[in-house]
């Protein structure tokens, strides 16, 4: 929780580096961090929330959707990998909550205003208003813990956890690379393959059929 509260200060903080005056900007980011510490389990409603995923994307001049007090809401775009991240872990822990979807090409100025880094997804939750995949992913774990939890308990394998999530997570990125560049592939590829291999060492030593070794745990998609 505090590498996912300290992620979302960075974030935070990088955009009021760039965007609107200083001391307006840090008042908000107060405001978030303040408001996320007094979320809690209590304060979800388990009700089954009306406005479900397949709901159109809204885009600007598009009405904001009034919130409902307790009710959990997913500021998302179908076919975002990050958001589909925030989905699997509220699925799987089957926490109730609302799907708005955004066009991210014409995004609504009440999304611009909300989200302190301006993507998808976002959560929100009363006052709460949470972006970023793996702090989304990270909270949601720390507040619905239990038989569903997905990150071990041992604070070090935690934090290897994360080691490997930020190294091993971005592959994706190697294939946009080699579009990009298709006179690196060769180096991206070797590059790649080394990481891959100190990644498949990694999962040896933890004999285990999923990530997590024994138990299941987050995945790196
Ligand atoms: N690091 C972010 C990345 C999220 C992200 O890149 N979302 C994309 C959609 S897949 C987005 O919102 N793009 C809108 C934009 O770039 O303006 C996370 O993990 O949540």
């Amino acid at each position: 929780m505090a590498l996912g509260r300290q992620k979302v200060i960075c974030a935070m903080a990088q955009q009021l580096l760039t965007k609107g005056s200083a001391s307006s900007r840090l008042e908000c980011i107060m405001q978030h961090v303040s408001n996320s510490r007094k979320a809690n389990t209590s304060s979800i409603s388990l009700e089954q929330p009306k406005i479900t995923h397949d709901e159109k994307a809204l885009a600007q001049g598009a009405p904001f959707p009034p919130t409902t007090p307790g009710v959990l809401r997913l500021y998302n775009m179908r076919f975002c990998p990050f958001a589909q991240r925030t989905k699997l872990v509220l699925e799987h822990k089957k926490i109730p909550y609302e799907t708005i979807n955004i066009n991210l090409k014409y995004k609504p100025d009440w999304f611009v205003e909300l989200s302190p880094i301006g993507l998808v997804p976002v959560l929100q939750l009363n006052d709460l208003v949470l972006p970023e995949s793996t702090a989304t992913c990270d909270w949601l774990d720390d507040m619905f813990p239990g038989e569903t939890r997905l990150t071990p308990e041992d604070t070090l394998r935690r934090a290897w956890d994360r080691v490997l999530l930020e190294n091993v997570g971005k592959i994706s990125d190697v294939f946009y690379q080699i579009r990009r560049n298709a006179d690196m592939k060769d180096k991206t590829l070797a590059k790649l393959e080394k990481k891959l291999q100190w990644f498949e060492q990694i999962l040896s030593e933890r004999r285990g059929p999923y990530f997590g070794g024994k138990t299941f745990c987050r995945d790196l998609s």
